[in-house]
This record gives C-alpha cells, sequence and structure tokens, in this order.
C-alpha cells in the first residue's frame, strides 16, 4: 500500500484477455481482471465447500478433518455430496481457482509488457497436482484414486501409495525430482547466501557489494560463475523440473508400472551383456 503512489506508473491500461475494459481495475492494490473475479468465485466456493464439509463430519480438529474422495465403485461418475462428491466438486473449485490465478497472472504480465514466465512457471505447480486428482484417476479409471483433503489423511495417502510400489524411492522419476528438489535448495541457499553476503558487507561502514564480488567469490572459490542473470536461469530450470519429475513420477505410478518399484530395475540384470 505504502508503494501506490509509485505503482501508478504501472497502473496502464489494456493486455486483458477476456471481457475488455470491464474488469480492467484495481481494488486496493490488487489488479481484479476477469480472472480476479472467477479467482474469488472458485475460491469462496471452494472453501465453503470444504467448511461444509468439515461441519458434516466427525470432528473439528483441525488434523483429523477428511474430505474424501468417492469410493473406487463409483469409477468416473459423479458420486453423491456426501459420498464423495463434495471432494469432486471442491477439487472442481480449486482447479478453477489455481487456473483463473493463473490466467490473471498472464494478463498481468500482458499488462506490464513481460514475459510468461511467472504463470508457466505456476502452471508447473498446477500440473502437479492435477497430476494427482485428475490424471492419474483418470487413467486408472475411478476418481477414487485422488488424494483425500485433510492434513493426517493426504500422508497417510502418500505413505499407502508409496508402500503399495513397495519402496518409492526406487522409482526412476521420483529419484530424479528429489534430486531437482535438492539442487534447487542448493541453489538458492547460494544465491540467498551470494546476494546477502554482497548486500550486508562486513563491519561498520562497509561498502555494498555488487555483481563483479559475486563474480568474483564464485570464480575464486570454484572457478566459474553462472552470472546473475544464468542463476536465476538455472533456478527456474531446477524448479519446474522438480514438480515436473514430480507429476512424472506419480503418473507412471499403477497407469504404466503395477509391480514394486525395485522391481523395475530388473532390466539391468536382464541387459543380454551378463552373458
Ligand atoms: C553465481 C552468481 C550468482 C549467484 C550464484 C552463483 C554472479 C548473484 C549462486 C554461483 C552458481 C553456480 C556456480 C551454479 C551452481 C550450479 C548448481 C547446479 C547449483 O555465479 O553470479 O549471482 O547467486
Amino acid at each position: 500500500m505504502s508503494m501506490l503512489s509509485f505503482e501508478k506508473k504501472y497502473r496502464v491500461r489494456g493486455g486483458t484477455l477476456i471481457g475488455g475494459d470491464l474488469f480492467d481495475f484495481w481494488v486496493g492494490p490488487f489488479y481484479v481482471g476477469f480472472f480476479g473475479v472467477t479467482t474469488m468465485f472458485f475460491t469462496l466456493l471452494g472453501v465453503g465447500l470444504i467448511l461444509y464439509g468439515a461441519a458434516i463430519g466427525p470432528t473439528w480438529n483441525v488434523w483429523q478433518i477428511n474430505i474424501a474422495p468417492p469410493d473406487l465403485s463409483y469409477g468416473l461418475g459423479l458420486a453423491p455430496l456426501k459420498e464423495g462428491g463434495l471432494w469432486q466438486f471442491i477439487t472442481f473449485c480449486a482447479i478453477g481457482a489455481f487456473v483463473s490465478w493463473a490466467l490473471r497472472q498472464a494478463e498481468i504480465s500482458r499488462k506490464l509488457g513481460m514475459g510468461y514466465h511467472v504463470p508457466v512457471a505456476f502452471g508447473f505447480a498446477i500440473f502437479a497436482y492435477v497430476s494427482l486428482v485428475v490424471i492419474r484417476p483418470v487413467l486408472l479409471g475411478a476418481w477414487g484414486h485422488g488424494f483425500p483433503y485433510g492434513i493426517m489423511s493426504h500422508l497417510d495417502w502418500v505413505s499407502n501409495t508409496g508402500y503399495q510400489y513397495l519402496h518409492f524411492h526406487y522409482n526412476p522419476a521420483h529419484m530424479i525430482a528429489v534430486s531437482f528438489f535438492f539442487t534447487t535448495a542448493f541453489a538458492l541457499a547460494l544465491h540467498g547466501g551470494a546476494i546477502l553476503s554482497a548486500t550486508n558487507p562486513r563491519g561498520k561502514g562497509g561498502t555494498v557489494k555488487g555483481n563483479y564480488h559475486e563474480n568474483s567469490f564464485f570464480r575464486d572459490s570454484i572457478g566459474y560463475s553462472i552470472g546473475s542473470l544464468g542463476i536465476h536461469r538455472l533456478g527456474l530450470f531446477l524448479a519446474l523440473n522438480a514438480g515436473f519429475w514430480s507429476a512424472v513420477c506419480i503418473i507412471i505410478s499403477g497407469p504404466f508400472w503395477t509391480r514394486g518399484w525395485p522391481e523395475w530395475w530388473n532390466w539391468w540384470l536382464q541387459l543380454p551383456i551378463w552373458g
């Protein structure tokens, strides 16, 4: 809010995908747009349904509240509200809100003449969620394969689904995803450390350091600097891959591999080169 006078320069008209000028305005600091309206609609409806689901459930203990998907016997059909229909409705609202949010980001990007990097990045996160509650359940033939909405219940689902494949850490796509998550954390730690150490020099009255110091630090220590733009390209690449391979590792579990993941590695022992 304190930046409102500065932001005036950027409160430009246009860039909308839908609705023309109709929703092209701000409420306080927030850009609205057609997709701001749809985001609010799906969010309020979805949260309301979650509260209703909790209200008809057995507990208000936040750790134990659970809104479960339909029984597998309902297949890909619609279930009665109290038999998983709520979960289906809430899932629809969640995807509606997430996609609306991404499209609102796209409108803001267009309005400001920026690239679509932010909505594309968010799109990978949406893909990871949709892979769990739509893509894999559809490939397996039942909404009941989606994960339940609840703090403990979704943890139980992850554990049970993992054990269903004996040892999920042997899933090669899971290995790749985990490696990307770790590397993302490593890169952000390096980057955060680099920026803060240059911005907060030692001692009183020290001068703030910049790009050349950051480059020199990494050239001195490992003989290579990726550069101040490069580190952000690398960060985006690492983070998007973490989300992407997470989606791949769960989509292939069931629809494309039904046995234990340790067994998958038998291809190595079955190579014709062992004689
Ligand atoms: C860098 C640079 C930055 C950085 C960081 C590096 C000046 C401010 C962190 C160093 C990063 C490297 C060498 C890549 C490491 C590779 C992986 C896969 C983690 O050079 O430029 O800008 O923040």
